[in-house]
């Protein structure tokens, strides 16, 4: 009989897929013990480096290490904190951060496994031009199809702006992407083919102005916090709440309706509430007519979809369908934010089109309080995806592809750019896997957990020739780099960030590097001299100027202006533009200025469940950790809090699984098995299961289905089948 903790939990065994790994890599390391807590020494004005909300914070310094952090008045979070922003910051000064650069040791073969002990250390001079040679060596034998790169969207505007440069004038080609591509690419897809952009159009605080918030696809309580304590006021001062995830999560407890539908029905879901705005005659047809274009067929499409119909695709009855629809229309001003639950699909760009769509022919768009909103997940993903780390767009959204736009940048960074655009995050790997992409140079992400299917993915990266990982961590990506530079984690560098609300603001250096680690624009420049860019910028100040002058949307917001009002929201055009908060107020950034509206028809995922694997699998995240765990498992409290790798799952499904909270369970899809323990949660519907990516010990993204959405080549981390079996009892 196992023991059992005092909340009935069975208590910790080894998992019968542990391997050595992630305990080689030491993630488990103890903490050396807390110090006596330090006398203040200084304070220094930042933000919090984990997501999209943008919390503004004031770190306490002591001996080069934070010892605490405290909320600042930002427009985004007036002194507010979740738990990560409070007690996150310790990654930084965690014991395995590389201090030294390092080259993989002749003859050991790459292996996500490699530790340690398969590098030796190298002097910057070394690791530097082994890295260059080796980019060079692929770029002359192979040409400029044969490499890639991956930026990073936990870096500073000025590091992304910087990487896309190198990449698209050291390595020649548009081969530049990052995670934005696992994460809003479909929202972003359909944003700009619908309204011309795809920043938000108002920002979160704007819920203070909405009398219907409709969150769809999102958990902001775990993932956006900060952004839901802005949510619920709203409720508390007379909002109405529409929820709509096949979880109940915590933000349903506040909703009016929580809709709790069948995960990938979202489509069928939105066209019955469009059929019945339409037939009860619930359309602005003023806006439709001036701000509009292509709603005859859009409408034609939806009149097709009843509620009843959609009933059956979706499981929320008729009713409900028509009740929330009218909430919708009538409101005064509503606003929809979305999530990962909308655009991680191989039907993601459809899902959004029809929330796009159902703001156009409401008019819910282009006031306080109404419109759409997108939540970006990383820190810096708005500023990153913005700054070109695109494989289609330069900085500021131009295509690659027109020649206008290509000849501008040409001019300013005096080089031939490729017209063609670049492989996308899963084509590069799959291109790799081909054979067909030789070097990469992936700075601050961890594709070797994040992107789906990892057996696949892995191999890829193994495979290729030359891999330069920068980062702050012998990450499971780092494990397959033949040089590893050891890079700046987000308190010790100053730059500029990019929040969800298109507010720009500005993170100042807390703390020095360890070691010998340096500032990831020191090893950029550093790289890039050594293939043949002649760059000498100073510092983010300069790097943001030269940005300034290549991105109108920014042009008004100089580096002064930054430090001096501390957060400036684009667009914004000249000095005497105080920054536009509220946007599409009277027309839309389209070729014709106006909203285009787009008929989407339900389809199902690339992969349903079938007899042999009967569940469905949903992946996602938790409070305290961060995507693949990376920084957050290498923060004292945080993993603390959240330390093992658990799947969620109906209590009657435990049930029937002949097992209980805390026992260890066997997931497996057609594409990898991991075992971690069941947790029961009854927000889940029958048939479905729940999972975070952070584990390395089970890894989530060994299940996935890497199949694509056509148009924002974004993988369905959303919906696979899966069976589950009992493994310890
Ligand atoms: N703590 C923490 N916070 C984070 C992150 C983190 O790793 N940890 N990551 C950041 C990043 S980069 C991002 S992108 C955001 C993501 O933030 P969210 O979008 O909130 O993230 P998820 O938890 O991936 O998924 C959201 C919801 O989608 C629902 N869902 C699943 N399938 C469907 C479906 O078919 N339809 C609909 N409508 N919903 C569905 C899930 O039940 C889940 O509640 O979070 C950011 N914030
Ligand atoms: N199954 C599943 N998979 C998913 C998702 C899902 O919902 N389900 N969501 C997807 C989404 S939305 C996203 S955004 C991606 C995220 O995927 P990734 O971006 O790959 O994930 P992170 O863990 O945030 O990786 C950040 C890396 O940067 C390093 N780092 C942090 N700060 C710095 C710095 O200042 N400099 C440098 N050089 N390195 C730094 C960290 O150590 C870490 O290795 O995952 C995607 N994958
Ligand atoms: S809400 Fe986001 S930005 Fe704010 S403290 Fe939490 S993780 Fe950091
Ligand atoms: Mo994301």
């Amino acid at each position: 009989m196992r023991r059992r903790l005092p909340d009935g939990r069975a208590a910790p065994c080894t998992t019968p897929f542990e391997k050595g790994g992630d305990a080689a890599r030491g993630l488990g390391a103890r903490f050396p013990p807390r110090p006596p807590f330090p006398k203040e020494e200084r304070q220094v004005d930042s933000l919090c480096p984990y997501c999209g909300v943008g919390c503004q914070i004031t770190y306490r310094v002591r001996d080069n290490a934070i010892v605490t952090a405290e909320g600042r008045d930002g427009p985004a979070n007036h002194g507010r904190l979740c738990v990560k922003g409070r007690y996150g910051y310790d990654y930084a000064r965690h014991p395995q951060r590389l201090q030294k650069p390092l080259m993989r040791k002749p003859g050991v073969a790459k292996s996500v496994d490699n530790t340690l002990a398969d590098f030796r250390e190298a002097s910057w001079m070394e690791a530097l031009d082994f890295a260059a040679d080796g980019l060079k060596r692929i770029l002359q034998r192979d040409g400029k199809q044969a490499l890639a790169g991956f930026g990073s969207a936990k870096g500073s505007n000025e590091e992304a702006y910087l990487f896309q440069k190198l990449v698209r004038t050291g390595f020649g080609s548009n081969n530049v992407d990052h995670c934005t591509r696992l994460c809003h690419a479909s929202s972003v897809a359909a944003l700009l083919e619908g309204i011309g952009s795809g920043a938000v159009s108002n920002p979160v605080a704007d819920v203070e102005h909405a009398d219907v918030i409709v969150v769809i696809g999102a958990n902001p309580t775990v993932n956006h916090p900060v952004a839901a304590t802005w949510m619920k006021n709203a409720v508390k001062r007379g909002a109405t709440l529409i929820v709509m995830d096949p979880r109940r999560t915590e933000l349903a407890r506040h909703a009016r309706y929580a809709l709790q539908f069948k995960p990938d029905s979202d489509v069928a879901l939105l066209n019955a509430m469009a059929h019945v705005i339409i037939t009860e005659g619930l359309t602005n047809d003023a806006f439709i007519d001036e701000r509009t274009e292509g709603f005859a067929d859009f409408r034609e499409n939806a009149l097709r979809v009843t509620p009843e119909a959609a009933a059956a695709v979706c499981g929320i009855d008729a009713e409900t369908i028509r009740a929330v629809a009218r909430t919708y229309a009538q409101a005064r001003a509503a606003m929809i934010f979305w999530g990962m639950g909308v655009s991680q699909h191989t039907h993601g760009t459809d899902n959004a089109r029809c929330l796009i769509a159902l703001a156009l022919m409401t008019g819910q768009i282009g006031r306080p309080g109404t419109g759409l909103h997108p939540l970006r997940g990383q820190n810096n993903v708005q500023g990153a995806s913005d700054a070109g780390l695109i494989p289609m767009m330069l900085p500021d959204y131009g295509r690659v592809a027109d020649d206008a736009v290509r000849s501008r940048f040409e001019k300013l960074w005096g080089v031939q750019l490729d017209p063609k655009p670049g492989l996308t995050v899963v084509e590069i790997l799959d291109a790799a896997h081909r054979g067909e992409i030789r070097g990469m140079y992936v700075m601050g992400e961890n594709p070797a957990m994040s992107d789906p299917d990892l057996a696949h993915t892995r191999a890829g990266l193994a495979s290729l020739e030359h891999l330069v990982v920068q980062d702050l961590f012998l990450t499971e990506t780092a494990a397959l780099a033949d040089v590893v530079l050891p890079a700046s984690s987000f308190a010790e560098k100053t730059g500029s960030f990019t929040n969800t609300d298109r507010t720009v603001q500005i993170g100042r250096a807390a703390i020095a590097p360890p070691g010998e680690a340096r500032q990831d624009l020191w090893i950029l420049q550093e790289l890039a001299r050594r293939l043949g860019l002649d760059w000498n910028y100073a510092g983010s100040q300069e790097v943001f100027e030269e940005m300034r002058g290549a991105m109108p949307s920014i042009a008004g917001i100089s580096w002064a202006r930054l430090e001096k009002e501390g957060a400036v929201t684009y667009p914004c055009v000249d000095a005497a533009d105080a920054g536009q908060p509220v946007i599409f107020t009277e027309r839309f950034p389209t070729a014709s200025g106006r909203g285009r509206f787009v008929p989407a028809q339900f389809r199902p995922a690339a992969e349903v469940p079938d007899a042999d694997f009967p569940f469905v699998l949903i992946t996602g995240r938790v409070l305290e950790h961060w995507h693949t765990g990376a920084m957050t498992r290498r923060s004292a409290v945080l993993d603390a809090l959240e330390p093992e790798a658990h799947v969620d799952m109906h209590p009657a499904d435990l049930a029937e699984l002949n097992c209980v909270a805390g026992d260890f369970v066997v997931l497996e899809t057609r594409r990898g098995k991991v075992s971690a323990r069941a947790r029961a949660d009854a927000g889940l519907a029958r048939g479905t299961l729940f999972m975070p990516f952070c584990y390395v010990e089970a890894a989530a993204n060994l299940l996935t289905n890497p199949a694509l959405d056509p148009f924002g080549k974004i993988p369905e981390f959303k919906y696979c089948a899966a069976r589950i079996t009992c493994s310890v009892r």
